[in-house]
């Protein structure tokens, strides 16, 4: 009984400041008369000359929210009268439906609306008496959201990258960062003498392994959720080789043998050339180290000068360079 009692109070006076007075009275009435509901009471405690209980109008109380899904709001509320379980609430205006009221009076719907405007909620007692409240939906809770525009203080992104040889043919790794207020996700286009994308990590890195098709400029791009562009020109450094140490030596009466070292970014597989007083058509491969040397036989040496030369993978030529050949 007396959480009912307290049900009973909450609506009044969540309402008391704008109820009209006579749904004060209303409200009062609904206390007294439910202290001693006749439900509750055995049949012979009922004074015998009490007069029969007027019916008053039901009083109904709602509002409306938002679920936060689409168009789905929902609307509960409140019914005070001397009956006021198992009523049904009719709306009507934006939205359209009904709902019964628990034993308390409560009621709730869960239901799309169709438009922003009025929703009008009526319910009839059991004595016919109708009651009825306007709700508003308020529109600052758009029923489309506009797209979210950019913040007004959105920086173009700012990117930097530098490229570097891996030692291995023509691929190279280009890597560097991406300063933006959300550096993560975005993706970096890079063209130029190189082909591809990649995307910034957590904190704006990136990176990316590839082959480069010639020496040129790099360009990356990237562009940041509000569409501003941040660019730079990566440069990718690759010097000529060198040829070090290049001798020629005699073995055996007839045996020689070319050596020297290659100084070069990527020198394995280089292919060394070499000229000059020693016989045509004799070449070496250069190893991991750099280092190469050239077995032959040579059963008339001249003296003179022996050359090399080699091309490194982007076929920049080295220096020449010279052994004397002592006979
Ligand atoms: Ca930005
Ligand atoms: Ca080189």
């Amino acid at each position: 009984m007396l959480s009912l009692f307290r049900r009973l109070r909450r609506p009044c006076a969540r309402r008391s400041r704008s109820i009209p007075m006579h749904t004060e009275v209303l409200c009062s009435r609904i206390m007294l008369t439910s202290e001693f509901p006749a439900d509750d009471l055995p049949a012979d405690d009922l004074p015998a000359d009490d007069p029969p209980v007027e019916n008053f109008a039901p009083y109904i109380w709602g509002d409306v929210w938002t679920t936060s899904s689409g168009t789905t709001v929902e609307i509960s509320g409140w019914v005070m009268d001397e009956y006021p379980e198992g009523l049904t609430v009719t709306f009507s205006g934006a939205v359209s439906g009904t709902t019964t009221t628990d034993e308390f009076g409560g009621f709730s719907l869960i239901t799309d609306i169709s438009e922003l405007g009025p929703i009008y909620a009526t319910v009839v007692d059991a004595g016919g008496l109708v009651g009825s409240d306007e709700m508003f939906f308020f529109d600052a809770v758009p029923i489309d959201p506009p797209p979210i525009d950019p913040p007004a203080d959105n920086l173009a992104p700012y990117i930097w990258g530098d490229a570097w040889t891996t030692s291995v043919g023509t691929t190279v790794e280009i890597s560097g960062w991406v300063m933006d207020e959300h550096p993560e996700g975005l993706i970096v286009t890079f063209s130029g003498v190189v082909s591809g994308t990649t995307t910034t990590d957590g904190f704006g890195g990136f990176s990316l392994i590839t082959d480069i098709s010639a020496l040129g400029p790099i360009y990356a791009t990237v562009v940041d959720a509000g569409g501003l562009v941040g660019s730079d020109e990566v440069f990718f450094f690759d010097a000529a080789p060198d040829i070090n140490d290049f001798s020629v030596l005699q073995l055996g009466p007839n045996e020689w043998v070319l050596r020297g070292t290659v100084v070069d970014e990527a020198p394995v597989g280089l292919i060394v050339t070499f000229g000059g007083v020693v016989p045509g058509g004799l070449t070496a491969v250069v190893e991991a180290d750099g280092t190469f040397e050239r077995y032959f036989t040579w059963n008339n040496p001249s003296l003179g000068m022996a050359t090399a030369t080699v091309d490194d993978v982007w076929s920049q030529t080295s220096n020449l360079a010279e052994g004397f050949v002592f006979v």
